[in-house]
């Protein structure tokens, strides 16, 4: 199966990218054709600094390899590498209503957000993902559920292009992980992690035991006082129950057997520990990446070849379809 995946490099990642989308490409890697990519021409949408830029996508390919992400298995590749994205972007915005853009929640919420820069790429963003999606021909697309509208908008957008010009596209599903889909920010327990937002609401995967321990003793809890998963009236305590969870590959029933007569300071503690231990890998690994820079830019080079004769592939149906050629 083709599995097609990818992060912005809008800031250093955190362990609600990890959980919701690359552990699943680490299992996925096993067994399957895998594109994993750094979605630069996204981060475009959101104020950067252009200088930044370079800086963040080769650390993010640092995050990708440090996490388990093998190069000789999976295509790395940065989408501004193939300008098929932009093209078919383009080619699919033509058939795609301004209305189903508009009601879209990320775009919404970055609107918001970001009030004074509420640019047509904003607003656009959707179309070039699902060019990013169907030009590799992609089966699966392991991502966080805030993704979800989006995926459903490209097989939208691929069933409508199919009926119209003729059979083209593969119509991708998205994949989600059941647990992990959903990290919730340390500081406002019922709203997504974001790494866009303050460094105290996201535990970063590269973050110092120091800072851990900080932001997991600083999380908002409430004064319930007991450790029960129940995110209706408990979210905070039902997110660090899911991160527990997931970080310890134990059930949630169990952890909270485990701290039934504790306190949130034990349990926050526990918590902490246990992300020390099991982020410490990814932080050696980094380390030791971070010796060799040349390695990340010949990764991007080999897997923007290989991209490329994917994209290029894809776009001569599309073109020929569209009558273009
Ligand atoms: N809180 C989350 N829980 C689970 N999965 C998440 N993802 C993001 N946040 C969570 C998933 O991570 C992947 C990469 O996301 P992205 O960089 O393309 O953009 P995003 O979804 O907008 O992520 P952020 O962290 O909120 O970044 P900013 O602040 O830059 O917008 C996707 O698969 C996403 O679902």
């Amino acid at each position: 199966m083709k599995i097609f995946s990818g992060i912005q490099p809008t800031n250093q990642l955190h362990i609600g990218n990890y959980l919701g989308a690359i552990a699943q490409w680490i299992d996925l890697q096993k067994d399957n054709e895998c594109i994993f990519w750094i979605a630069d021409l996204h981060a475009l949408t959101v104020p950067y600094q252009a200088k930044e830029l370079q800086k963040r996508t080769l650390e993010v390919v640092a995050t990708y390899l440090a996490t388990g992400i093998d190069p000789e298995k999976s295509i790395i590749f940065r989408q501004s590498d193939v300008k098929e994205h932009s093209e078919l972007a383009w080619l699919l915005s033509t058939i795609t209503p301004v209305g189903d853009l508009e009601r879209m929640t990320q775009f919404k919420d970055k609107s918001q957000k970001h009030k004074a820069n509420i640019n047509a790429g904003l607003l656009n963003y959707p179309v070039l993902m699902a060019a990013d999606i169907l030009l590799y021909q992609s089966n699966r697309v392991p991502v966080g559920i805030d993704q979800k509208q989006h995926i459903e908008l490209a097989r939208t957008i691929a069933k409508k292009f199919n009926k119209k010009f003729g059979e083209t596209f593969i119509v991708p599903e998205g994949l989600y992980s059941k647990l992990g889909a959903k990290i919730m920010s340390l500081k406002e327990p019922t709203k997504k992690m974001s790494k866009s937002d303050s460094p105290d609401s996201f535990i970063s995967l590269f973050d110092s035991p120091e800072q851990i321990k900080k932001k997991i003793a600083s999380a908002t809890t409430d004064s319930l006082k007991s450790v029960k998963y129940n995110p209706e009236k408990q979210p905070g305590i039902a997110n660090l129950l899911t991160i527990y969870s997931l970080f310890a590959e134990q059930l949630i029933k169990e952890i909270e057997k485990e701290f039934a007569n504790k306190g949130y300071a034990e349990f926050k503690q526990g918590l902490a520990l246990l992300l020390i231990k099991k982020l410490k890998p990814f932080r050696d690994k980094k380390e030791e990446i971070a010796k060799n820079p040349e390695l990340l830019k010949d990764i991007l080079e080999n897997g923007a070849k290989k991209a490329r004769l994917i994209a290029q592939l894809t776009m001569q149906k599309v073109k020929q379809a569209m009558g273009l050629v």
